[in-house]
C-alpha cells in the first residue's frame, strides 16, 4: 500500500492526497514534519509531501508524485488523453506553483509573525502574481472545471494552491486575486463542495492547532527565545 508523508496543514500535501481519493487508492496517512529529520530519509529536500509505494521506492515533488500516481494507477484518469490537451494541463500547473504559490509563499513569513512585508518585496510578489493572472486568464476556462468538461490533475492542483493565494497573497495585498480570473471564483466554490474536499478541508483544520505550535517552536528557536 502506498504511503503518503506529511501533514494535512500542507497544501502540496493535500494536492497528492486530493488525487489518492479520486483515484480511490488505499494508502496510509504518516504524520511527519519538516523539523524531523527523519524526513530526510524519505525526501533529500527534507519536505512534504512525499510518498512511499508499495514497493519501497519514495518519491517526492507534488508534480513528480502526481505524474507517477497517473501513471502507475491510469484508471480514473486526471490528463486527457490527447498530448497537446495533456500538455496545456501541465502548463497551468507550472504557471500556479511558479506564478501564484510561490510568490504568495513569500509573504507567509510576515503573516505568521504578523509583521508587514516591506513594499518592495510586496511589489515583486504583485509583479509575479499579475503575470500568472493574465497567463491563467488566457489559458483556463471552467466549464464546468479548469480546462473544459473533464475534471484534470490542473483542477486539483490550482484548487490548493489558490488556499495559500488567498491565505497569504491576497492578504498582504490586499488583492483579491483570484477574483480578477473569469470563472475561478465559481469554479473555486464547486470543487470546495465536492466530498473529497471536504474531507480534505476537515482534516487540515484538524492539524492546524499542532502545526501552529510547530510554526510558534520554529519562530521562536529563531528569535533565540
Ligand atoms: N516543490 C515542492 C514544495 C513542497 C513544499 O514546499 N512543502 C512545504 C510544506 S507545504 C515544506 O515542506 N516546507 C518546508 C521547507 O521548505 O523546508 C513540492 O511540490 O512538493
Amino acid at each position: 500500500m502506498i504511503t503518503l508523508h506529511g501533514f494535512a496543514a500542507s497544501n502540496y500535501y493535500n494536492v497528492v492526497k486530493h488525487v489518492l481519493l479520486y483515484k480511490a487508492l488505499p494508502f496510509n496517512e504518516h504524520l511527519i514534519y519538516t523539523s524531523d529529520d527523519a524526513l530526510l530519509t524519505i525526501n533529500p529536500m527534507g519536505k512534504v509531501p512525499a510518498i512511499t509505494t508499495a514497493d519501497g521506492v519514495n518519491i517526492a515533488e507534488s508534480s513528480v508524485i502526481c505524474d507517477y500516481l497517473e501513471e502507475a494507477f491510469p484508471s480514473n484518469p486526471l490528463y486527457p488523453n490527447n498530448p497537446e490537451s495533456r500538455a496545456l494541463v501541465r502548463q497551468i500547473m507550472k504557471i500556479a506553483e511558479l506564478y501564484f504559490e510561490l510568490p504568495s509563499r513569500r509573504l507567509i513569513p510576515y503573516a505568521f509573525t504578523g509583521t508587514q512585508a516591506p513594499e518592495s518585496l510586496k511589489d515583486e510578489v504583485r509583479t509575479l502574481l499579475t503575470r500568472g493572472v493574465n497567463a491563467l486568464c488566457q489559458l483556463t476556462h471552467f466549464s464546468t472545471w479548469v480546462v473544459g468538461e473533464q475534471f484534470t490533475m490542473a483542477d486539483i492542483y490550482l484548487y490548493y494552491v489558490n488556499t495559500i493565494v488567498t491565505a497569504f497573497g491576497s492578504s498582504q495585498l490586499e488583492w483579491d486575486v483570484i477574483a480578477d480570473i473569469p470563472g475561478m471564483k465559481q469554479w473555486q466554490i464547486t470543487l470546495s463542495q465536492s466530498p473529497i474536499a471536504q474531507q480534505i478541508e476537515a482534516d487540515r483544520q484538524a492539524n492546524m492547532p499542532e502545526f501552529m505550535q510547530k510554526v510558534t517552536a520554529q519562530i521562536q528557536a529563531a528569535q533565540g527565545q
